[in-house]
């Protein structure tokens, strides 16, 4: 540092000069009368201001175009509120302008560092001292006008962006400064801003960012002076430290760039201000991946019923790895905790145990990125449920009730979740128990851009995890994903997408968060298959892969350099246009995309092979990639969930091919023959090989007689279906089991009394079987990729003695006319209580492998997401009393079975392959219950008739109902409960107990 002395001739200027207290002296550099210092860099120089860290003005080197700052003298920073006047000392330090602002009436000093690298300018806030007991929540630069056009200059011209997500018009503001434009009486808040004149365009980043929202990231403000009209943006105030933080948040920051016509179209205008922004902008973790996260999936995990267990997902990513020839994957597990979508959040740490828990869940975390996917996980940091251990009147504010769905929530105090440091340790223990998660996708924030959005992007990044939200405007700057955009025809078209050209512009390669459909680039868009929403169709999902998103993937790896009316190009030679309402993408001159037949190189930079796709099938021509021009042959493969599969080899003309494609398939090239994707181990992570039959065989199976086959079915299923009249058995042998007790379960339809078996034998103890005989009932879960079906699950257990490992599980069919179907097999560990010899069944619900054994959801609401669930105890907040809660949620142990507001009809029933009633005997069934509503009743049926419907009494404290009935002679009775009308109720039920005579 150079030592600095007091000038005894500037001290008498200072006294002259209408400026306040400034204290600037160098003993090498000259300091003009007004005080003015030039900094520079080979590009740019700019003058500033002794007195106060104030640019005046830059000068693009090369041809001495200016570009303004603020011209007008000011003196003032304004901390928490309020305006002072800091004694201002000035030094220049190797080119960098340094200025320390004291500001003795509070005891604070504010050290600042102006530099310019290149063709940017960085302004650094680099310490903030507290001297006496005032602490700084706020510093903020009013009028600071880091950048300004003014109406003198040809071509004067503002660009704002503004937060606007409705499908229909934009949040972008075009301001051409003209003599007689309107003045703002006030600085207007925008996210993105840029200005230009004829010869150079400016723009400036921040990191600065309000209570409520980000929405004046950037200021600016239009006024008049004496000669010219002026437009200025600046940065809206920091927060240094917010209401509850002990410790201060990052140093305030902002950064200003120029650039003359960078994407040399002879012109500069906001488009040049947009591609030189890039060098100074915050780059979202992840952001870099978003271009090759081409596949869009959500499996669904809702109500107890684990329709997607983690390792079930595993195998569905690899179908997609085969079926897209390794297209990148993003995976948002919903529901991966406790009973699914977001039940006992913000348990963050609570992963659902009948979805497979931890170590399941990191299994298919970390062997999804061999095939290419990146699993993440929604979460909810607004709304807590009262089974979540971290939920208590710190947390929640009970007279705030957030979404009800399984429970009703409460809403979060997020300052207090924040600032206590809970939230960063809940979201630490879910990545402590599964390392090789992706990201965390936060649904419902509902809080902008606001100082908590940002803190909760730090927490999460701080963990090497991307942050993807539910809504484009809440943390637009760290989220790089949204689920409304991208679920196109899912919520409003007022909440959809981020709409701004401006910000697509800059940021199209970062982020999924656009308008989709855009006719020139797409856009990222789902039609999963794992049951939100209730898709379930494997092939849809291909198909959106193909038809929508590998084309706006492809544009991604491109960073936009102009845009025009009639057509964009990119970086590295790219063009889209529309020709005749036909979209038209080109690359280094060569069609690669003509409507909707592309021939698309991938990886789009290093083109190692092609994607062809055409929805209307037929022949078409194609011109190579340059590096592909000199081949003789190249080699076509055709794929699906099997992979690829050899074609034939094509003869090359002319640096051209022609290819003839069936409609709506997948096809790759390649530039040799190549070795088929390696053999998929199905069900890794489980005792059987091949749970869900994908691999389109049995070859992992013992066929005994004739007749089973595994079938495709219309979605895109594999199901073992037995089609044969005789019987027939599948076995395999299951290994790496251990001492202990086990379940097996597997989904069936039969019909006609013809039984279907589920059964382990040669596991050391005696052979163990369920069967179906006539599947009448419907599968009404709406996550369930069986729904609409009357594939249900029936389940055997099993107990394992020591030193033995394996064990053989069968599926048989007896002999029949009618076809038999199984699928998706699971063997899970299970801890089982012993049942008194007398006890003809019970159940307490405390360890039940999934769904709500030995129920199934009934007709009541039709296939959709039930509100019945397993629910668990957390006194005193899921109990009665609490909050004017009426009932228990949880009537013995920790877990009951709830049915919550449910809606009108059947809700629930045992099923035969459940709880077996034989025929002419008798039954006495005994439950405990509450019932916050005389709105349920018993219902004793047979097959789909109810023959008996006794209405249950209210109950606030828990009752014992018992019933006895002779079951059917043609073995289809059950039991069930039922909602009789539609109040507003819940019903809880435990330590069912049934007893045959
Ligand atoms: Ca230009
Ligand atoms: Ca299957
Ligand atoms: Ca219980």
């Amino acid at each position: 540092m150079k030592s600095l002395r007091i000038s005894a001739l500037f001290l008498l200027l200072l006294q002259i000069l209408p400026i306040q207290s400034c204290i600037a002296k160098s003993n090498h550099l000259f300091i003009d009368k007004d005080g003015i210092q030039t900094i520079k860099s080979k590009t740019l120089s700019i003058s500033v201001d002794s007195s106060f860290p104030r640019i005046i003005q830059y000068n693009w080197t090369a041809n001495e175009s200016v570009f303004y700052g603020q011209e007008d003298k000011i003196s003032q920073v304004k901390i928490n509120g309020k305006l002072y006047t800091p004694e201002t000392t000035f030094s220049l330090i190797k080119n960098e302008a340094h200025y320390t602002l004291d500001i003795p009436e509070i005891k604070v000093t504010v050290k600042i560092q102006i530099k310019v690298v290149d063709n940017i300018v960085e302004f650094n806030v680099t310490q903030i001292a507290e001297k006496g007991d005032f602490k700084v929540s706020t510093f903020e630069i009013p009028n600071h006008n880091l950048l300004s056009v003014r109406s003198t200059q040809k071509g004067a011209s503002f660009a704002g962006a503004k937060m606007f997500t409705n499908v229909k018009g934009s949040g972008d503001v075009f301001e051409p400064l003209t003599a007689t434009v309107k003045k703002d009486s006030i600085a207007k808040g925008y996210l993105y801003g840029i200005l230009n004149n004829d010869q150079l365009a400016a723009s400036i980043w921040s990191n600065s960012t309000g209570e409520k929202n980000d929405d004046d990231r950037v200021l600016k403000q239009t006024t008049k002076k004496e000669d010219y009209s002026r437009i200025a943006i600046w940065n809206g105030s920091w927060i240094y430290r917010a209401k509850g933080m002990k410790t201060p948040d990052p140093l305030p920051v902002v950064k200003v760039v120029i650039t003359n016509d960078i994407n040399n179209d002879k012109k500069v205008d906001w488009q040049d201000g947009a591609i030189a922004f890039r060098s100074i902008m915050n780059n979202p973790l992840g952001s870099e991946k978003i271009p090759n996260l081409v596949v869009q999936r959500i499996p669904m995990n809702f109500a107890s019923q684990a329709t997607n267990p983690f390792t079930k997902t595993l195998d569905e990513t690899k179908r997609i790895f085969l079926n897209t020839d390794g297209l990148g994957q993003y995976v948002i597990l919903k529901g991966y905790g406790s009973e699914g979508h977001d039940s006992k959040h913000p348990d963050y740490g609570d992963i659902g145990k009948r979805q497979g828990g931890a170590k399941d869940m990191e299994m298919l975390c970390k062997q999804a990125i061999k095939y290419n996917a990146l699993m993440g996980v929604h979460i909810n940091g607004t709304e807590s449920y009262p089974e979540a251990t971290a939920f208590d009147d710190s947390l929640v504010n009970k007279t705030k009730k957030g979404w009800d769905w399984l429970d009703p929530s409460y809403y979060i105090n997020k300052r207090y979740d924040g600032t206590s440091n809970n939230r960063m340790l809940r979201l630490k223990s879910l990545k402590d128990q599964v390392p090789s998660l992706g990201f965390i996708y936060c649904d419902v924030w509902y809080d902008k851009g606001s100082w908590d959005s940002k803190k909760l992007g730090r927490e999460i990044h701080s963990l090497g995890l991307m942050l993807t939200t539910e809504f484009p405007n809440d943390h637009e700057y760290d989220a790089v994903w949204n689920h409304w955009a991208v679920d196109y025809d899912y919520g409003g078209k007022d909440i959809k997408g981020f709409n701004s050209q401006i910000v697509r512009f800059i940021r199209n390669h970062q982020k999924d968060t656009w308008i989709g459909r855009h006719p020139l680039l797409g856009g990222a868009e789902m039609k999963d298959f794992e049951g939100w929403q209730g898709r379930n169709n494997f092939d849809d999902c291909i198909k959106m892969t193909f038809a929508t998103d590998l084309p706006t993937k492809y544009l991604q790896h491109f960073p936009i350099l102009n845009w025009e009316e009639s057509g964009i190009t990119l970086d590295k030679n790219v063009t889209v246009k529309m020709v005749s309402d036909k979209r038209i993408i080109t690359k280094d001159g060569r069609t690669v995309l003509n409507g909707d037949t592309y021939l698309l190189p991938w990886n789009p930079l290093t083109e190692e092979k092609l994607y062809h796709w055409n929805a209307s099938g037929g022949t078409t021509t194609w011109e190579l990639p340059e590096s592909w021009k000199k081949l003789k042959t190249i080699v076509l493969y055709k794929l699906s969930d099997q992979g690829r599969e050899f074609v034939q080899e094509l003869e090359v003309k002319n640096g051209q091919i022609e290819l003839n494609a069936e409609p709506n398939i997948p096809y790759v090239l390649y530039k040799t023959k190549t070795a088929s994707q390696p053999a998929m181990v199905w069900g890794e992570g489980t005792f059987i090989k091949d749970p869900g039959f994908n691999s389109g065989n049995l070859k992992n199976w013992t066929v005994e007689g004739s007749g089973f086959s595994v079938v495709r079915n219309k979605i895109g299923q594999y199901e073992l279906e037995m089609n044969g009249t005789g019987a027939a058995t599948v076995s395999q042998t299951l290994s790496g089991l251990s001492a202990g007790t086990y379940y097996a379960s597997v989904y069936v339809a039969t019909s006609g009394n013809r039984r279907a078996y589920l059964g382990i034998k040669d596991f050391g103890g005696q052979e163990v079987s369920t069967y179906a005989t006539n599947s009448l009932w419907k599968n009404y879960i709406a996550a369930d990729s069986k729904h609409d079906t009357n594939l249900q699950r029936m389940y055997v257990y099993f107990k394992v003695p020591q030193g033995q490992t394996t064990a053989k599980l069968f599926l048989h069919a007896d002999a029949g006319t009618e076809t038999v179907v199984f699928d998706d097999i699971r063997v899970v560990p299970i801890k089982q209580e012993s049942k008194p010899l007398d006890i003809f069944f019970t159940e307490n619900f405390e360890n039940i492998p999934d769904g709500i054994y030995p129920f199934i959801k009934g007709p009541a609401g039709g296939v959709n997401d039930p509100r019945i669930h397993l629910s668990e105890i957390h006194a005193p907040y899921t109990q009665k009393g609490w909050n004017g809660k009426l009932i228990d949620d949880v009537l013995n142990g920790n877990w009951s079975v709830k049915a919550h507001s449910e809606e009108v009809g059947l809700l629930f029933q045992t099923i035969p392959q459940t709880v077996r009633f034989k025929p002419g005997k008798t039954y006495t069934v005994t439950f405990k219950y509450q019932s916050s509503g005389a709105d349920y009743a018993l219902v004793n049926g047979d097959g789909i008739k109810n023959n008996l419907s006794i209405v249950i009494d209210e109950a606030t404290t828990t009752k014992t109902l018992s019933f006895s009935f002779i079951a059917s002679e043609n073995g289809n009775s059950w039991f069930g409960i039922e909602k009789i009308n539609d109040k507003e109720s819940d019903f809880v039920l435990d330590d069912l107990v049934i007893i045959e005579k």
